[in-house]
């Protein structure tokens, strides 16, 4: 039985208010009008014409015309769930902000995470950037944090963004490929914008395909600001750290599960939060003191730059927790707006050029995706605290204003509605000094652009770097012009020597000496085109070991998926041991047996079956158990899938337990030879299965894996 989060929170119980509920209701028009036949058009005669006169099949079918909204321009692949924001301490000696003082608030939140580049159906598992945005209803306003899985960005000013989105999106010409930035136009404007190199090693990492939507970390990117009572200002950036590690899968498994299971990121975070298994994140800030702006080897402005953790800490000071599903997609996932420019007191916007062409485009995409300025009256982005304003009109208008004035100042109206003193807790923009000559250019603190993916590159353990080497191979092995793969070779090569040899040699191409100049195109006509040309590599820290995901959590195998292979007749007193053992630290077990319905034990008991091999592969699970049982296991090995499941299983560096007879059934498969490897365990007790499947996988497995025909 799935269990249910009952503790309410202000905005659950506004939406409350909008929720419409059918059942043990008739069914009437939108006017109220009870409806009697939903079947049947009305007609001239049995077989005759329809009636122009049937306002019912009018209502029907221009509803239905006009059903669909414009999907988001990016982003448009979105799952979302509702929960809450607890504070663990007060940080009031940088930030005013309520939701960052007080300790006693639950403040609701709505987050919505995405895959980029994607239309609204596209798999999950591309390989890509995912959206992360948090939708915070605070007592003084609603305050958007929407960021991504990265802590960095491919461009840094507003004005590439399109010239970015346009080259990673289907050509458009053809519109292909779908959901993929492994073709040539992509490559073309990455090679000469060499501004995208750090986002982009990031992109050919692990991150870009994770596990679950729960296992990935949240960046709000852009340094921010935090403003404390005083009115001082302290640079910040946002993290969100996942309770269940950053993990992720491998790109076979990834284009596999796209087809296995398109809704695999969706259904997962769905699936996790009817199960009661709430994900949570804890928010993390890094904290740099306004006179410390230009102590870095990098521009704290600058979007393609994270500042490492092992030169400012991460410090923890709270945790969200994800604990209802939405009741309707279209109405909460798909019309929730998120705005960076939505902010409140003790938070507020640096310099940063990207950023600042943010706070124009979010609210601008919305007229065109919900169609009105009103977007703020619809339920999923109403604050939770009462709004009064001047504003008004405007298509689909929800609020009746009353009274006779909508200016202000005005004394028709009582001078209402009066303007807030700061004393009651105003906002006000942050008194920044500027000097500064009105200028269309680029700050050259911004032209390193080979140092931050260098970094990462080193920080990543063995078998990271090894999936960075065969992503790079993968999408540039998909381009067709070879001007382009070598120009990528090259700066490949400015990040890492060894890397570009390795996919120059998957290529089968050569890293070129040098390429024509300039490197960097992302600038002006006129501009000093040597000026604006990244320098070399800098060295400033050797390795940040939190880049990489080997550093993560493994401490816990919830949630994980963990197929049994059975058929009738397998060894009750094997599984119930397993079973027992797996759910007890909330793993969830399926029973995978060759045809639906149930099988039955050795001990004649009928157990439900979750899926019969037909309708499912391997790549959906974490790790697979084989109880014994002499005629269930003749049974499987009648069934060539299943020894494709377990290679595959293999292959993909998961942990395999085998007990009594199942240890024939392996005895059929590639793993057979392999029998010694750490996360393979023929009649052992459960635990050290649990321990590989909490470690995620046995990546020491990897050149062996490597070599599995499946
Ligand atoms: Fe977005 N971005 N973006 N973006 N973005 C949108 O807004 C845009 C950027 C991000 O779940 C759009 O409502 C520009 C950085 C997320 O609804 C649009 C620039 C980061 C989401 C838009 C950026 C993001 C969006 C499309 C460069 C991470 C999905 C629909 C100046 C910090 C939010 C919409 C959701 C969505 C514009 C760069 C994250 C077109 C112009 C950097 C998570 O307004």
């Amino acid at each position: 039985m799935a269990k249910k989060d009952n503790s309410q929170n202000k905005k659950t119980e506004d939406l409350k208010q909008f929720e419409k509920d059918a059942k043990n209701k008739v069914m009437t028009t939108n006017q109220g009008l009870k409806v009697n036949d939903t079947n049947n058009s009305l007609k001239a005669g049995e077989r005759g014409s329809t009636l122009l006169e049937d306002f019912l099949l009018r209502e029907k079918i221009t509803h239905f015309d006009h059903e669909r909204i414009p999907e988001r321009i990016v982003h448009a692949r979105g799952s979302a769930a509702h929960g809450y924001f607890e504070l663990y301490k007060s940080i009031e000696k940088y930030s005013k902000a309520g939701i960052f003082t007080d300790t006693n608030r639950k403040t609701p939140v709505f987050v919505r995470f995405s895959t980029v580049a994607g239309s609204k159906g596209s798999p999950d598992l591309a390989r890509d950037v995912r959206g992360f945005a948090v939708k915070f209803y605070t007592q003084e306003g609603t305050w958007d944090l929407v960021g991504n899985n990265m802590p960095i960005f491919f461009i840094q000013d507003a004005m590439k963004f399109p010239d970015l989105v346009h080259a990673v999106k289907p050509e458009p010409n053809k519109e292909i490929p779908q959901a993929a930035s492994a073709h040539d136009t992509f490559y073309d404007f990455v090679s000469r914008t060499t501004e995208t190199l750090h986002n982009h090693i990031w992109a050919m990492s692990d991150r870009a395909i994770p596990r679950s939507l729960r296992m990935m970390e949240g960046f709000g990117i852009h340094t921010f600001r935090l403003i404390n009572s005083e009115g001082e200002s302290h640079f910040v950036k946002f993290h969100w750290k996942p309770k269940l590690g950053v993990h992720s899968v491998t790109w076979d498994e990834a284009v596999k599960i796209n087809g296995a299971d398109s809704d695999f990121h969706r259904r997962d975070l769905w699936d996790a939060i009817e199960a009661g298994h709430f994900p949570e994140w804890e928010l993390g800030i890094q904290i740099v003191a306004q006179e410390d702006e230009h102590k870095f080897d990098f521009d704290l402005l600058d979007p393609t730059k994270l500042i490492p953790e092992e030169l400012v800490p991460v410090e923890i000071i709270g945790k969200m927790t994800l604990n209802r599903n939405p009741e309707n997609f279209f109405a909460e996932t798909e019309q929730v707006a998120f705005l960076p420019g939505h902010i409140i007191p003790g938070i507020d916007f640096t310099n940063d050029p990207l950023l600042q062409g943010r706070l124009f485009s979010y609210r601008d995409t919305q007229l065109s995706r919900l169609g009105s300025p009103n977007f703020h009256q619809i339920p999923i982005n109403r604050p939770i605290v009462e709004t009064h304003n001047n504003q008004r009109d405007g298509q689909m208008q929800m609020d009746i204003p009353k009274g006779q004035t909508a200016y202000f100042p005005n004394s028709l109206g009582g001078g209402c509605p009066h303007m807030a003193k700061m004393a009651e807790g105003a906002f006000n923009s942050y008194e920044e000094r500027i000097d500064a000559k009105k200028i269309r250019t680029r700050s050259e603190s911004f032209n390193d652009h080979f140092s931050q993916p260098a970094l990462f590159y080193r920080s990543l353990a063995d078998w990271e770097k090894q999936h960075v080497a065969d992503a790079y191979t993968f999408e540039l092995g998909k381009c067709k012009h070879k001007h382009i793969k070598e120009r990528m070779l090259w700066l490949i090569a400015q990040i890492n020597k060894d890397l570009s040899q390795q996919v120059a040699k998957g290529l089968g191409l050569k890293v070129p000496n040098t390429i024509e100049q300039p490197i960097n195109q992302a600038i002006g006509a006129d501009a000093e085109v040597e000026k604006h040309q990244p320098p070399k590599q800098k060295n400033y820290l050797d390795k940040a070991p939190s880049l990489s995901q080997s550093t993560t959590k493994f401490d816990s195998i919830v949630t994980r998926k963990i197929a049994v292979l059975a058929s009738d007749g397998f060894s009750m007193s094997d599984f119930t041991a397993y079973k027992k053992a797996l759910e007890k630290e909330g793993a969830m077990v399926k029973i995978i047996a060759p045809h639906g319905g149930t099988i039955r034990c050795d001990e004649n008991m009928e157990h439900e079956v979750d899926a019969s091999i037909m309708t499912t592969e391997s790549v959906l699970f974490d790790a697979v158990y084989i109880p014994g049982g002499k005629k269930s296991i003749e049974m499987l090995k009648e069934e060539p899938k299943y020894i494709k499941f377990i290679n595959e299983t293999f292959k993909h560096c998961k942990a395999i337990a085998v007990d009594n007879e199942g240890e024939d059934l392996l005895d059929t498969t590639f793993v057979s030879k392999y029998k010694n490897d750490n996360a393979i365990f023929v009649n052992e007790k459960v635990n050290g299965f649990i321990n590989a499947i909490a470690k995620h996988r046995n990546w020491d497995r990897m050149p062996i894996a490597a070599k599995v025909p499946a």
